[in-house]
């Protein structure tokens, strides 16, 4: 069935490690999120097996499918395939967009990381869904990020795929965004030619006391950005 319009505006990455998530229990923490107004979610797992994660990808999908939150999964098109979620989201060092495409139909929700204008242009023109530019700003959430990129770098790449006439590819950018930094994100990276379409936060709502309340907070910020000059 072809996806209804995504919202990107607040898009939750998970993270269970206990330094983020703590004691928390992750479906918890997700159906919290989920009742604060986040948009879309990503199971993003590194270290789980594949058969935990296919049975976490379908606890999760069970409270984001009653909230008509899509869900996609990091990295792995197998486990997505295997517990029927809306996507997948992929990095550099993933499988191609092509085959992932190929093998998820046209009807899943692709993105893709980029990093750089080169990488940005070339997931567009390969005709990826959305964009998840970043490194924004350095976190200590994710291990070996590349170069951070600030707000000048993901204003500089909105620019580019618009003047490339790539301008329909959707985008949000991650790392090292919270409630004391996403209005200025989000104001920071606007043109005149493209937008972002939304932020991406992990620590934010992950590692919250109450995600619930921290997500209707992001929430309420991004929904009413300060007025673009
Ligand atoms: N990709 C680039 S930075 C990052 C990912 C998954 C982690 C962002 O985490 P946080 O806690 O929102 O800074
Ligand atoms: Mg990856």
């Amino acid at each position: 069935m072809p996806q209804p319009k995504v919202d990107y505006s607040l898009y939750l990455v998970t993270d269970s490690t206990p330094a983020i998530l703590g004691n928390k229990d992750l479906v918890k923490v997700v159906e919290a999120a989920v009742a604060g107004g986040i948009t879309l979610v990503q199971l993003r797992d590194k270290t789980s097996d594949t058969g935990d994660l296919i049975r976490i990808a379908k606890a999760l999908h069970e409270v984001t499918r009653a909230a008509n939150v899509p869900l996609l999964i990091n990295d792995r098109i197998d486990v997505a395939l295997a517990s029927d979620v809306e996507g997948v989201h992929i990095g550099q060092d993933d499988m191609d967009y092509k085959t992932a495409r190929k093998l998820l139909g046209p009807d899943a929700i692709i993105g893709v990381t980029a990093n750089t204008e080169a990488e940005a242009l070339q997931a567009a023109r390969d005709g990826a869904d959305y964009l998840g530019v970043g490194t924004v700003f350095s976190t200590a959430t994710k291990a070996n990020t590349k170069s951070i990129v600030g707000t000048a770098g993901v204003q500089h790449i909105l620019s580019s795929l618009a003047l490339q006439d790539l301008g329909h590819v959707k985008t949000v950018c991650i790392g090292g965004i919270n409630a004391k930094n996403a209005q200025r994100v989000l104001y920071q990276t606007a043109s005149s030619t493209k937008n972002l379409d939304g932020i991406a936060v992990v620590s934010a709502i992950m590692a919250a006391s109450d995600p619930s309340a921290a997500a209707k907070h992001l929430k309420g910020l991004v929904s009413s950005p300060p007025p673009f000059a």
